[in-house]
């Protein structure tokens, strides 16, 4: 999270991170149009601004900016890397300060073993901090089309990568919710739903975690007890 000094802002940067083709543009896209037609908690301070090929494939990563409805201060900036092999370099330049973290997942079955590789390179690329430090949303993609890799499937890739936790874990809470979606706007599913679960979680981890870290419930306590007497004096 930045601050900006002159103005008391706060913003966010929320990461789209997935194999080539499994619709983080799209859901980007997406998510523009959706909160600029309705009344939603975050609004399009500036438009999707995309370098991409020909084809539409992602060259660098696509960027906007949206801002909280209720609090002006509060922006949040939303990334897609280019999912292509041979831009790991570029992605990792793009992960650099991520607060919050989509991972979509390409869900027709044939793709199943780069939706891993795309796993593996993101634990690889933020070196243990996915979940403790970084919040995780997965997208389980293209939900609409037949024959593809179900949500129980993804949970096991979860739980074989060390990326999921069962109570009493303390970071049990922040087990990554797998939403089943649909990035395209017609069809859309769960778009902007997941969304605002990693931006809700994003300022969650801010707000109560010790140094952003995820928080347990003893922070969370702590805090309001901190808040409680603040404002009895
Ligand atoms: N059926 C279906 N197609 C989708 C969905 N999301 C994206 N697509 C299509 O998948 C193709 C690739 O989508 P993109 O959003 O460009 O994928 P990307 O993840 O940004 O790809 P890179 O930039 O190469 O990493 C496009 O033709 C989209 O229309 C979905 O939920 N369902
Ligand atoms: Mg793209």
């Amino acid at each position: 999270m930045e601050k900006t000094p002159e103005e008391n802002q706060v913003i966010f940067k929320i990461l789209y991170w997935g194999m080539a083709g499994s619709g983080k543009t799209t859901a980007l896209n997406t998510l523009y149009r959706f909160t600029q037609e309705n009344e939603t908690e975050i609004l399009p301070k500036s438009p999707v601004k995309s370098v991409s090929k020909k084809d539409g494939a992602t060259l660098y990563f696509d960027r906007a900016i949206f801002q909280s409805r209720k609090n002006n201060n509060i922006l949040i900036q939303i990334f897609t890397v280019a999912g292509q092999k041979q831009f790991y370099p570029l992605r990792e330049q793009v992960l650099e300060g991520t607060n919050g973290i989509i991972y979509v997942v390409d869900s027709q079955k044939q793709l199943l073993e780069d939706n891993i590789d795309a796993l593996k390179e993101l634990k690889k690329a933020t070196k243990g901090a996915l979940i403790k430090k970084i919040p995780l949303i997965v997208m389980l993609n293209k939900k609409d089309l037949k024959g593809t890799i179900k949500r129980n499937k993804m949970i096991e890739i979860l739980k074989n990568e060390g990326l999921w936790y069962d109570p009493p874990h303390k970071l049990a809470p922040w087990t990554p919710i797998v939403f089943e979606t649909c990035a395209l706007y017609k069809k859309r599913k769960n778009t902007y739903r997941s969304l605002l679960e990693c931006l809700r979680r994003t300022i969650f981890y801010n707000l109560f975690g010790e140094d952003d870290e995820a928080p347990t419930n003893d922070d969370l306590f702590r805090k309001f007890f901190e808040k409680k007497s603040k404002k009895s004096h």
